[in-house]
């Protein structure tokens, strides 16, 4: 599908960025599946040399599929440039990302990089950011932070299972919340009112990276880089 070429013109695009010697962030979701792809080539054809720093246990279980190299912050706490995708982005690059519950290691990797390269076809762009802001919960703190989201003006719902019952767990063992407050106004003034919750893990919102972020926006012809 045209969406599917314009991922992977976006995906093959980040992953052209990638030099030898460098430590990769690999974020979570169907677009960065097309850098992982295209660094994989790179690796078997030109002997790319890289280590990968995965988001999520699907970031991590395809790059071992396609044999990308991976290891931890612990050993990289500085990285290169990290691959991730998102929901909507802004034209100031402000995004929402967590449709994949991964936002919170998302998020680290993010902040250990020196460039965060976003992936996306022209369907996440958006003049103001708007729709459910995922936020990573502790199970303890659930109906107080329901309550607290109420009393911002949101609507709060819980992420539940397709092949499970009950609640989505994320990878750190969390409940992932989908919060909406419409049209968002002052995104930076809501990231910090939310993730000073108790009880918060991280939220969708990823305003702080926007003075290091390339935004790759892929369509069936090529890419668009802002
Ligand atoms: O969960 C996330 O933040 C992912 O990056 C996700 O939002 C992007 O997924 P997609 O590339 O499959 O649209």
């Amino acid at each position: 599908s045209d969406i599917d070429i314009s991922k992977k013109n976006a995906g093959y695009f980040a992953a052209e960025l990638i030099q030898d010697g460098m430590a990769v962030g690999l974020g979570t979701g169907s677009t960065v599946f097309y850098a992982m792809e295209r660094l994989s080539e790179r690796i078997s054809s030109e002997g790319l040399d890289m280590i990968g720093v995965p988001t999520s246990f699907q970031a991590s279980m395809r790059a071992r599929e396609y044999g990308i190299p991976l290891s931890v912050i612990d050993e990289y706490p500085s990285l290169d440039i990290a691959i991730d995708g998102a929901d909507k982005i802004d034209s100031s690059l402000r995004m929402i990302k967590g449709r994949g519950a991964a936002q919170t290691l998302e998020r680290c990797v993010a902040d250990a990089a020196d460039l965060f390269v976003v992936v996306a076809d022209e369907s996440k762009m958006c003049e103001k950011l708007h729709g459910p802001v995922p936020v990573e919960v502790l199970p303890f703190a659930l109906g107080l932070f329901e309550r607290r989201i109420r009393e911002l003006g949101g609507i709060p719902s819980i992420r539940l299972g397709v092949k499970k019952d009950g609640p989505v767990i994320t990878d750190s063992g969390n409940f992932e919340v989908d919060c909406d407050f419409g049209f968002i106004d002052e995104p930076e003034l809501l990231q910090s009112a939310i993730n000073n919750m108790p009880g918060v893990l991280s939220c969708g919102l990823f305003t702080e990276f926007t003075d290091r972020t390339k935004v790759v926006i892929g369509n069936e012809n090529g890419v668009n880089i802002f």
